[in-house]
């Protein structure tokens, strides 16, 4: 699949920081040492409805753990996948007497648009579950084969006993893994399981239901988990540096991936790190497309938002926090938008040199973009104050914007 363009990133002067990032696995902070290419996946859209400002606060938040890479002058391997054949995906289509192909293709087609329009930097490889099947078939084969999978009806479960690192993404108790597993997509209450927590690596096809050639598996369609393993194994390999997404995705999701990648290969750790933005509210409420409480990107465009107040907007919360989208924090973001173009508008100003430095230090400290936007604004506050002689202070703030946190003023 086809990403979407990349907005430049301007270099700036004096040296990157290394990042310290939040790891759910071992609960605390961790240095990330990733070597010349830094290697990330973050999981992608299921396509059945537009882009919400849920997921655009999480491609956020791994758009700065890119931006903190380049500014070291490290390359980025970045890999996205796009879940277009899943559950949600056919229920909609049903629902909305839709083809699940062209549902799948129309609002990836406005996910690209909408990321595009914040800035938010393409993955190097932008992989959709269909496309991966025929690599994801002969993993789900070996792990039959070794005994860490097993048959059920035509549908094939993946043994959570099968790897002793069971449960060290999430670390939580059986009930909780339970009750989240019924809630996101797993079916614990599926007589013949060995363990009600075993996720699906294979589904027999179903009647009415789309279904591809699985080899000695017969019939079906992937499961969801094993859908980013194989894209990140075939794109990444064991032990990358950045498994990323929303927290809703801590389980099941990243620890049978994190599982299901380590009884295959008997390698440890599947990522470095697993990285989870928090969750962004609307009326109280998760917003998610199963509740339909949502704020889309592609309608605040249309109503003239400008992308760039929608991208303060959510540099204004820290990634890790869960908050809520009112009227007033985007109007704040167009207020904060207005304040910082005025500043650098000006031919001169105060020094900006520490400005990057305190910017740096902010996005390295666990990607603290709040703290980076009070840097920003304590410039522009001087500005307005007292102003400057320094000529290359309006442009060093403008690159320095651009680069770390992808706002184009
Ligand atoms: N296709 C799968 C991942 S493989 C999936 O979860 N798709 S999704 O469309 O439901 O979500 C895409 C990304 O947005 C995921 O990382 C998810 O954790 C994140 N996300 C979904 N809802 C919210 C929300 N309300 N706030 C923050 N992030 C969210
Ligand atoms: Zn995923």
């Amino acid at each position: 699949m086809h990403a979407w363009p990349a907005s430049e990133v301007p270099a700036l002067p004096g040296k990157g920081r290394d990042l310290r990032i939040h790891d759910t696995a071992t609960g605390g902070r961790v240095t990330l040492d990733p070597g010349p290419v830094a290697r990330i996946y973050v999981c992608g859209i299921t396509p059945y409805d537009a882009t919400h400002m849920g997921h655009a606060a999480t491609y956020n938040a791994f758009d700065l753990v890119q931006r903190v890479w380049l500014d070291t002058k490290r390359q980025v391997h970045y890999v996205q996948n796009v879940t277009d054949v899943d559950d949600p995906l056919l229920e909609r289509a049903i629902r909305d007497g839709k083809d699940w192909v062209e549902l799948a293709e129309g609002e990836t087609a406005l996910f690209r648009e909408d990321m595009t329009a914040l800035r938010l930097l393409p993955p190097k490889h932008y992989i959709g579950a269909v496309e991966a099947i025929p690599g994801i078939v002969p993993l789900v084969e070996r792990l039959r084969d070794a005994g860490a999978a097993y048959e059920l009806e035509g549908d094939v479960y993946f043994s959570v006993e099968s790897d002793p690192h069971f449960g060290e993404v999430s670390h939580y108790d059986a009930a909780a893994m339970k009750a989240l597993s019924a809630e996101r997509g797993g079916d614990p209450e599926r007589p013949g399981k060995k363990n009600p927590l075993d996720p699906m690596l294979w589904m027999a096809a179903r009647e009415g239901e789309p279904s591809w050639d699985g080899a000695s598996l017969g019939r079906g369609r992937p499961g969801w988990h094993i859908e980013c393993v194989a894209i990140a194994l075939d794109h990444l390999g064991m032990g990358f540096d950045v498994q990323g997404g929303g927290s809703d995705l801590i389980f099941p999701h990243h620890e049978m991936g994190a599982s299901h990648a380590q009884a295959l290969t008997g390698e440890y750790p599947f990522a470095k790190a697993y990285v989870h933005a928090g969750m962004v509210a609307l009326d109280g409420q998760k917003m998610s497309k199963s509740k339909g409480n949502l704020v889309f990107v592609s309608k605040l465009r249309r109503d003239g938002v400008d992308p760039a107040a929608i991208r303060l907007t959510l540099l204004a919360h820290h990634y890790r926090a869960d908050w809520e989208w009112t009227d007033q924090v985007l109007q704040d973001a167009v207020e904060r938008l207005g304040r910082w173009r005025a500043a650098v508008s000006r031919p001169d100003g105060p020094s900006a040199d520490a400005l990057v430095e305190e910017v740096r230090e902010a996005l390295a400290n666990d990607l603290d973009a709040p703290a980076a936007l009070a840097a920003v604004d304590r410039w522009a506050e001087r500005q307005d104050a007292d102003g400057g002689t320094d000529e290359a202070a309006p442009g060093l703030v403008s690159r320095t914007v651009d680069a770390l946190l992808g706002v184009a003023l």
